[in-house]
Parts: C-alpha cells; sequence; structure tokens
C-alpha cells in the first residue's frame, strides 16, 4: 500500500446525524471536502447491514482514492475487500487479526497508555495507532480517562513510538482521538511532538458526524491542521509573528492599565517596563480604592508580588484578589520566592485558596513549591535534593517533559496559566496546551526586577482586552505567549548592543519601547 495520509482520518458514528441529513450524506460530504483516510465504526448494526453500509461508503472512498478501515469486523472487512481493519484493545489481538488479513491490509489499534503501545511496538504487526483520548469526548463512553489525557498523555505515548521508530525498519504511524474539533486540533498536532515525533493526523467523529455543515466543518479542519498558528511552531525571538502582532495592536489601541501590589525592590522598575510597552502603571496599596479601579476601568489587571510580603500585605493582596475576581478582571500571581520558607508558602497557599488567579508566572522552583500545596507531590528524581530555592532563585532542575507534566499539574488543580521562567520559558494551561519561549539573555538574571516586570507585562497584554471580548482561557494563554515573545525577544536584542548590566538595562526598556511601538 502507498504512504498512507492520516491527516484527517474521519471515524464514523451513525447516532449522531442531524435531523437535515443523513449518514451517507455527512461521511460523503467529508471524503470529497478533504478526509484522508475513513473508517466505519458502527457499534449496533446487524451484519447484513454492516457489509451493505460498507459496500456503500466503500464505493465513495474508492472514488477518492482514500484508504476505508473497518472498525473490529475483519469479516466485514475481508468480505468488502477493504483497505483495513481498526481494532481496540478489547477485539481480536493484533498479531491474530495481522494472520487473517495477511501483509498488505491496514492495520490500526487503539491505545491509551504508554504500556499498550508497548506491546503494539514489541508485536510490531500494527501499522498505526489511535491514540486517546486526548479530551473529554461524549461519542465513547467506555474511555480508559474520560478527562482525557491532554496532550501530555499523548505525549507520553509517542515517546515510545519514538523510541521504536527511530531504530525501526517500519515506522508505525500514529493519530490522536478523542474530542478534536477546530479549536483544538492545531494545538493536539503541534503539542504532540516529542523531539522529532509527531502525531501524523487526527481522528475525529462528532465534530464532522453531527454538524449542520459537514463539508465545512471537514473543510475548517482540513485549513487547520494544515496552517497551524505561527506561536504553535515553536517560539523563538520572531518579531514578525502574526498573534504577536494583534496583541501589540490590542495594546496600543486600548492603553491599558496594570494595578500593581507588588514589592518595594522592584517598584520603580516594573513601573518603567510598563510605560515602555505602552500601558499605565498604578501602583496602590490602598484597599478603599480597589473597587473603583476594577469596576470603573475597563481595561485593567492587577499583579501581585509577594516579593515582600508582610501581614498587613497579605490582607491587602486577598481584598483586591477578591474585588478584581468579582468585576473579571485578570489577576497575575507572582509567588517570589515561595518555596523559600515555611511562612512564604503559607501566604501562597492562602492566596490561592482566597480567590482565582488567570496566570501564576514562577521560576521552576517557586512552581514545585506550588505542586507540593495540592498534592503529595515529590520532586522527581532528576530534581536537586533538598530545597528548590535559594533566596528567590530557583536551583531546582527537571527534565523538559517534567517540567511540562509539573506545569500542567498546576494548571489544572488552580485553572490557571502557568509560566515558567528560565534560559527556556514554558507556557501551559490546564487543557495541557504548551509553548516554549526562548529566554531573553543571561544579563536579564543582573537586573533586580526583570521577572516581576515580566508579571507587569503579562498583565498589560491580559488587561488589553480585559473588557470582556477577549475571554477564554484560550485568550489567556494567547496573551501570556505575546508578552512573554515581546519581553524575551526586547532582552535578546538588547544584548546585540550592550554586554554589561547597567548599558544592558536601558537598552532593555529602549527596545521593549520599540518593540510595541514599531509595529
Ligand atoms: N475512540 P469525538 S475516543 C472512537 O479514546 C473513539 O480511544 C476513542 O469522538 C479513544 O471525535 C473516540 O466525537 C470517540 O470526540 C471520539
Ligand atoms: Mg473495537
Amino acid at each position: 500500500m502507498a504512504q498512507v495520509d492520516y491527516s484527517l482520518y474521519l471515524v464514523t458514528d451513525s447516532t449522531m446525524i442531524p435531523e437535515s441529513s443523513t449518514f451517507l450524506k455527512q461521511v460523503e460530504a467529508a471524503i470529497e471536502n478533504g478526509a484522508t483516510l475513513v473508517q466505519l465504526r458502527e457499534k449496533s448494526i446487524s451484519t447484513l447491514d454492516f457489509v451493505d453500509r460498507a459496500k456503500q461508503v466503500h464505493e465513495l472512498t474508492k472514488k477518492k482514492g482514500i484508504p476505508l478501515i473497518i472498525n473490529d469486523r475483519i469479516d466485514v472487512a475481508l468480505a468488502i475487500d477493504a483497505e483495513g481493519v481498526h481494532i481496540g484493545q478489547d477485539d481480536m489481538p493484533a498479531t491474530l487479526a495481522r494472520k487473517l488479513l495477511g501483509p498488505n491490509k491496514i492495520l490500526g489499534v487503539t491505545c491509551s497508555t504508554p504500556e499498550e503501545v508497548k506491546v503494539v511496538v514489541t508485536e510490531s504487526v500494527a501499522d498505526y495507532v489511535g491514540l486517546g483520548t486526548v479530551y473529554q469526548t461524549n461519542t465513547k463512553k467506555d474511555v480508559t480517562d474520560p478527562e482525557g489525557t491532554g496532550p501530555l498523555g499523548i505525549r507520553k505515548m509517542l515517546r515510545v513510538l519514538g523510541d521504536y521508530n527511530s531504530t525501526a525498519t517500519r515506522q508505525i504511524r500514529s493519530v490522536a482521538i478523542g474530542g478534536i474539533n477546530h479549536s483544538n486540533a492545531d494545538k493536539v498536532l503541534t503539542q504532540c511532538q516529542v523531539g522529532s515525533h509527531k502525531l501524523d493526523g487526527v481522528a475525529i467523529v462528532s465534530c464532522i458526524m453531527a454538524a449542520e455543515d459537514a463539508a465545512k466543518a471537514t473543510r475548517d479542519l482540513l485549513h487547520v491542521i494544515k496552517n497551524p498558528p505561527a506561536w504553535t511552531r515553536g517560539v523563538s525571538h520572531g518579531t514578525n509573528n502574526a498573534v504577536l502582532r494583534t496583541k501589540v495592536i490590542e495594546l496600543a489601541e486600548e492603553k491599558p492599565l496594570v494595578h500593581h501590589i507588588t514589592n518595594n525592590v522592584v517598584k520603580n522598575f516594573s513601573a518603567n517596563v510598563t510605560l515602555a510597552i505602552g500601558a499605565s502603571p498604578i501602583m496602590s496599596e490602598l484597599p478603599e480604592e480597589f473597587e473603583e479601579f476594577a469596576s470603573g476601568i475597563p481595561n485593567i489587571a492587577l499583579v501581585l508580588n509577594l516579593g515582600t510580603p508582610s501581614e498587613s500585605l497579605m490582607k491587602i493582596f486577598k481584598h483586591a484578589l477578591q474585588v478584581y475576581n468579582k468585576y473579571g478582571k485578570h489577576v497575575v500571581f507572582d509567588p517570589v520566592a515561595c518555596g523559600a520558607s515555611k511562612a512564604r508558602l503559607q501566604c501562597t497557599k492562602a492566596l490561592l485558596n482566597a480567590g482565582q488567579m488567570s496566570v501564576i508566572k514562577g521560576n521552576l522552583g517557586e512552581i514545585m513549591a506550588i505542586r507540593k500545596l495540592s498534592s503529595t507531590y515529590t520532586p522527581p528524581a532528576s530534581s536537586s535534593n533538598g530545597g528548590d530555592m535559594r533566596g528567590v532563585d530557583s536551583i531546582a532542575k527537571l527534565t523538559e517533559p517534567e517540567i511540562l507534566s509539573l506545569a500542567y499539574e498546576v494548571a489544572r488543580d488552580f485553572q490557571a496559566v502557568v509560566v515558567i521562567t528560565g534560559e527556556m520559558n514554558y507556557v501551559v494551561d490546564a487543557y495541557g496546551s504548551s509553548v516554549r519561549v526562548k529566554g531573553g539573555n543571561r544579563l536579564m538574571g543582573y537586573i533586580t526586577g526583570t521577572g516581576c516586570s515580566l508579571g507587569s507585562t503579562i498583565a498589560a497584554f491580559l488587561a488589553a482586552k480585559a473588557d470582556g471580548s477577549g475571554d477564554g482561557d484560550f485568550y489567556i494563554f494567547d496573551a501570556v505567549v505575546g508578552a512573554l515573545e515581546v519581553y524575551n525577544s526586547a532582552g535578546y536584542d538588547a544584548a546585540q548592543h550592550a554586554s554589561t548590566p547597567g548599558s544592558f538595562m536601558t537598552q532593555f526598556i529602549d527596545n521593549l519601547y520599540e518593540h510595541t511601538s514599531t509595529y
């Protein structure tokens, strides 16, 4: 069989067809509009009807030259000479299925855990694996993980597959399945990459089968799959990124306000950074005016920075958090040095319990400390022994997959977008979406406030659309990535002109100004 195109894999379901259409019309619309492969999946149908339907669908796929895969029923596949079979973990063992099918038919196997993938690669008789469940789905009730594994779970399975494929002569391909639609297909494809090993496609049921306009649904999906947004291609110091440009325009148009309740060391620097990027800082610790700000100013966000905590400041933090939550305005939490002492961790816990953060931004040690709040987290063996913090600096070390899992768990537990800063920055949301943004330059570590003022920049990007038109997790994620891009590219560029901290600092502020005004 020629190289199979798995990129848009339609899996049928005859129980969700809209009133206005029929099963065959839906399938035909998908085939005619870009589905690259079809699986006929019927769970309650007589053998007679199954064979009949299989023949009809096969006519459509043959016309378009794409393979037809039959779910479970090897007899039906052989009877109509379909191109392949897809089996689940409870079906005929793959090795037996291969025997029955012969060497040339396509054989696919569903896997929900890395262990199941290990079996598939050991047996080495399958052509592809269907990895799921990515996101929560209503289509299949008996899935292993009803919540969905998110891209992180898929990555774990892909790692096993990648290890195998890197030495195997016969490659096993992969698609992800479960809850995939227009809004997440690109994320799934770009985030489920382990090294150079990627998914070959996405498998879709309801997003096409239940669509009022299945043709359009298929075309739209294909468009998303073929045109991943700029940020998902791995964010660097690119200054010509479309998403970023939109963010910067929003910033310039909205002139947002960033309310800081921050530490005494960085107030001046954070205010200057906020001004440089085109936003306005307010440094208020007067609770009586919080309500007026949060309710009266549309484009405002709050930065809560734990850098110099005190009992009185804790009361102010909590009050501000609750007021900003009440008006649905974004809050960026910077848990400075929260792992450095029990008392600080206690303050962090109290604040996380007191309200909802949109973004939690910290270095690795800080985010590891927060992770310990919500579970009996034991740091992976690769991290440093003992504490993760020296003063405000992180001394923890983790591998990239460990960092991503950690960030995801914190994002999930606190329903916030989590940013882990460092030489590489990671942005991860509660659904497992993640983006890496390269750090600016090591000289940023010589200037106090560069971490804290990233919080100001994130808040400014969030506040640019804080009037409600930019709600939703995806918006937050996007805004955070935009902020990190601008901030780090300014740092990177500054280091091209300055090699010592003092001149770097002025150059950095200049670049922030230029990066946000020259688009
Ligand atoms: N297998 P939708 S999830 C057929 O996790 C199937 O193995 C799954 O449907 C798995 O695209 C699933 O409508 C249904 O979410 C996916
Ligand atoms: Mg099955």
